[in-house]
């Protein structure tokens, strides 16, 4: 309860001021003791991230109840309240940031304390237990020993794999759900905790809160995400039929009538499909590169365009190759952090020398590039955001577009010069990628988060209602049915330590072919399915033009101003418009079966 009293003895100066000056005078208080604090906060998360222990989970514990303590507390709810009501007579980018400040009371509201500080704990809590559960692929026939362990790197690279027996795709794909049930007790407890405080607020529920964030209702964001889907189901449905055909014939299965066995798809979540076109693996061309030269390479990407290297402080504390078996255990989602709010930046992941990590060290770097690009003196500390948080996924999700087309993969001797592009073949892997993860985004991970926060779906129901959502957006069934002792969608890291959130990623996709489409048009005059911004300046400077705003202005009238148009997915329906043509013909005369049903 320190804070408040220390923004009571800092204000009463402001009480002569107009009503601007007080409310500028307390945003400025408060950012001040915010930076501090959050600092703080994020130290003792990542030291709890990378070296999982009881002592570390205390400290987080600690740290975040006194980010909880500031950003919730009595004081600042009065005041910001009061301030939000005279909206009109203050600055634009002073209600940006009294808004925020109105959000993250909400996350931790003081006035009621007990729920507040039992959900920080139960937060922390829970991280630990994902960070430190132990996967195992086979158990002695005691059902309960662990004979053969394994790490998500492994479940991964087994599941992606193009071998064709389907009993040990299986195994893996079973070892990776165990995870899910451990977890759901936790996740039972954190969904209650989660909707009272939002709750408390008045927002309908913790999905609601978070949906606010993007200045949106609920309804808005279910209706935007319907949308997407309608657009891209006609492609959808082509791209699920060649692959159940493809991968019948892998594991020499019939063709199956309706959903694909989700043990078939390379993804423990079928998020993204991998291996599922011939002649297009990048594998083997990663193979033998060390995992350092992986993260330089996406850097370099970057600074080709213009961006300055990263800071000394970034390679010195990231943590971003595996932690050898034995020794402490890490969490293995790679993140991005912006410690301080200002040049402390760093990086968790666990990169190896594959076609994932590529992909996955360009999205964490697009963070990176995005948090020192806003953090200049011209940007407030609470403003120092992505103009919208989908703006944040979806940037460095572009460069991994760019850093996956064959121009730039020749240019910097990932692929031999010579050799010969199927562009078709590339184009349907891409959309293994990047289409085929919407119905996911989209349709499943949202549907059910919105389901469990604001339907207060009963969590006898969970199971069901995920594997329902699976079938109906992504065309995928469960090998056998799966009871409500599983919680398959616990499994999922984001439904555990980034709740509500998963929406963002879906909105990133379209942002992110809607960017690269302005960039490739409109900057370099290229092909937006053979672009190359490697080394153009122009693109550097473009972008920095976008990042560097951070959240000063207003999402939707950024877009606009910066490509000329509204959020759209017209520009991603167009980039794979042919591979929609070349599919019907392909699927002619074969069964497809399963349609998609959006909404
Ligand atoms: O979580 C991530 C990033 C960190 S923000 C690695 N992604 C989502 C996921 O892995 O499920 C990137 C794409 C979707
Ligand atoms: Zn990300």
């Amino acid at each position: 309860m320190i804070f408040p009293l220390i923004l009571a003895l800092i204000l009463p100066a402001a009480h002569a001021a107009t009503l601007p000056e007080s409310a500028q005078q307390f945003v400025a208080d408060y950012s001040h003791l915010y930076q501090g604090v959050y600092t703080a906060s994020q130290e003792a998360s990542w030291k709890a991230s990378t070296d999982v222990t009881p002592e570390h989970e205390g400290e987080r514990t600690g740290a975040n109840q006194a980010l909880a303590n500031l950003t919730g507390s009595t004081y600042v709810i009065a005041q910001a309240r009061e301030f939000l009501k005279h909206k009109a007579e203050l600055p634009p980018q002073t209600v940006r940031e009294l808004q925020r400040i109105w959000w993250m009371a909400a996350e931790n509201p003081q006035d009621i304390p007990e729920i507040a500080s039992r959900r920080v704990e139960a937060e922390s809590k829970q991280s630990s237990a994902m960070d430190t559960f132990p996967f195992c692929a086979q158990r002695a026939p005691d059902g309960k020993t662990c004979s053969q362990p394994t790490t998500a790197n492994e479940i991964d690279d087994i599941l992606a794999s193009t071998a064709t027996d389907a009993a040990e795709h299986l195994k893996y794909w079973l070892a990776s759900k165990e995870i899910g049930a451990a977890l759901k007790p936790g996740l039972v407890d954190l969904r209650g905790l989660r909707n009272e405080v939002a709750r408390h607020f008045d927002y309908r529920s913790y999905f609601d809160l978070q949906v606010a964030w993007y200045e949106m209702s609920t309804p808005e964001m279910m209706a935007m995400l319907e949308g997407v889907l309608k657009d891209i189901q006609p492609l959808y449905e082509q791209i699920h039929c060649y692959a159940k055909y493809e991968l019948a014939q892998r594991y020499h299965q019939p063709v199956p009538q309706g959903p694909i066995p989700a043990h078939w798809l390379g993804n423990r979540w079928a998020q993204e499909w991998p291996g599922l076109v011939p002649g297009v693996d990048l594998d083997p061309y990663f193979k033998g590169r060390s995992p350092e030269w992986i993260v330089k390479k996406a850097e370099s990407f970057y600074t080709s365009t213009g961006f300055d290297p990263l800071p000394q402080n970034f390679w010195k504390n990231s943590d971003l190759y595996p932690a050898a078996p034995g020794g402490r255990k890490k969490n293995t989602h790679a993140s991005a952090w912006h410690v301080d709010l200002d040049q402390n930046v760093r990086s968790l992941q666990s990169v190896e020398p594959n076609a994932q990590w590529w992909g996955t060290a360009h999205h964490e770097l697009g963070h990176i590039f995005y948090f020192l690009s806003y953090a200049r003196p011209e940007v407030p500390i609470l403003l120092r955001d992505g103009a919208m948080r989908a703006f944040h996924e979806g940037f460095g999700d572009m460069i991994v577009i760019a850093a996956n087309q064959a121009p730039y993969l020749k240019q910097t001797g990932i692929l031999p010069a010579g050799e010969k592009i199927d562009e078709m073949a590339w184009l349907l892997a891409e959309a293994m990628d990047s289409i085929v993860f919407l119905p996911f985004a989209a349709g499943t991970m949202t549907h059910w988060e919105r389901d469990i926060y604001a339907a207060d779906l009963p969590a006898d129901q969970w199971n069901a209602r995920w594997w329902r959502y699976a079938r109906q957006y992504q065309g995928i069934e469960p090998p056998a049915p799966r009871g409500e002792a599983s919680c398959d969608a616990c499994s999922k890291t984001h439904v555990n330590d980034n709740p509500a959130y998963y929406n963002t990623y879906a909105i990133g996709t379209v942002f992110k072919y809607q960017l690269h489409d302005h960039i490739c048009r409109q900057v370099l005059h290229q092909d937006p399915r053979s672009c190359n911004y490697y080394g153009r300046k122009e693109v550097g400077d473009f972008l920095k033009s976008l990042l560097s705003k951070g959240a000063t202005e207003d999402w939707r009238r950024l877009l606009r101003e910066k490509t000329g148009s509204d959020l759209s997915s017209k520009p991603m329906m167009d980039y794979f418009q042919p591979l929609l043509d070349y599919l019907k013909q392909k699927n002619q005369g074969r069964t497809c079966g399963w349609q998609g049903l959006p909404g």
